[in-house]
């Protein structure tokens, strides 16, 4: 049924295959799978439920049935410049913001590196895995997770940053196979300008907190604390510290500065 409701949605768009599933693991999983079994670029896996989604560095990404969408695209990287990898997960948090904006009128933004908010709270993830040969690239999987109805948002105590989903934010159902393909179109559109500026200009539009002050959790130590200013080239996040000196960051957790905190 939804499988078939899923196929008609997508059949004008040029994805290699389909597979849909009721209920998996993960979908960037069964993508790697499939990879290695020889799936073609721009095959797509779904599920209408996930028991062992995943978001970085182990986390869980939580995705009950019937309510949100979770999907995996496989890229197969002939065409894409190891440079490009890199800018994955950016190609996925704007294809959601586009759509969103194209489909649905909702405003959106990128929390950099990963993360969609919309109305301060996160609605959207995206996770890009990348499969070896090597130290040749042989598949890029671009995981996507968006909450649609509320049943899809965890509960606050579960959550690193408070959530929320589409519904909840333009206070109407919203038919997720449409809002799915608006974000595949997206993504098909921008995936051959990965390289352009007009690419980073699109991103650095989006992105959550500019010209705030944040802190920049990198893992090594105390948080880094400074304005952020935008975008580097190559995706890194600058943010000018209280010392005048700019500083560039290429991983880390992003989060407001504390209420309260005075400089
Ligand atoms: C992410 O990780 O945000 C990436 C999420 C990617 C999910 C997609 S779904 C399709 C594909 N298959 C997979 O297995 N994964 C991808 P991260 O920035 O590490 O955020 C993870 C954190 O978000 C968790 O630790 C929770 O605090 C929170 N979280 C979990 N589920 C959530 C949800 N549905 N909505 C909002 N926040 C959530």
């Amino acid at each position: 049924m939804q499988a078939t409701i899923l196929e008609q949605s997508l059949s004008t768009l040029p994805l290699g295959a389909t597979r849909f599933f009721d209920s998996i693991g993960s979908t960037n999983d069964e993508a790697l799978r499939w990879a290695r079994a020889g799936a073609p670029h721009l095959a797509l896996v779904m599920a209408d439920e996930q028991t062992a989604g995943r978001g970085r560095l182990g986390r869980r990404w939580y995705t009950p049935p019937g309510s949100a969408l979770a999907f995996s695209l496989l890229l197969r990287p002939e065409s894409l410049p190891a440079p490009l990898l890199t800018r994955l997960t950016a190609l996925g948090a704007l294809a959601v913001c586009i759509a969103l904006q194209e489909h649905l009128g909702l405003a959106s933004q990128i929390k950099w590196p990963n993360d969609v908010l919309a109305g301060g709270r996160k609605l959207a993830g995206v996770l890009v895995e990348i499969d070896w040969q090597g130290d040749r690239p042989t598949a890029a999987i671009l995981g996507i997770g968006i909450n649609i109805a509320s049943e899809s948002v965890p509960a606050d105590n579960e959550l690193m940053f408070p959530a929320t989903c589409v519904e909840a934010e333009l206070g109407s159902p919203v038919d997720r196979w449409a809002l799915l393909r608006a974000t595949l179109q997206a993504l098909l559109a921008w995936l051959p300008r990965l390289a352009s500026a007009d690419f980073l200009t699109a991103w650095e539009r989006r992105l959550a907190y500019r010209g705030e002050t944040v802190q920049v959790f990198t893992g090594d130590g105390l948080p880094l604390e400074g304005r952020l200013l935008g975008l580097e080239t190559d995706g890194a996040l600058r943010l000018r510290l209280p010392t005048g000196e700019i500083q560039s960051i290429q991983a880390g957790e992003l989060h407001l500065r504390p209420a309260g905190f005075s400089q």
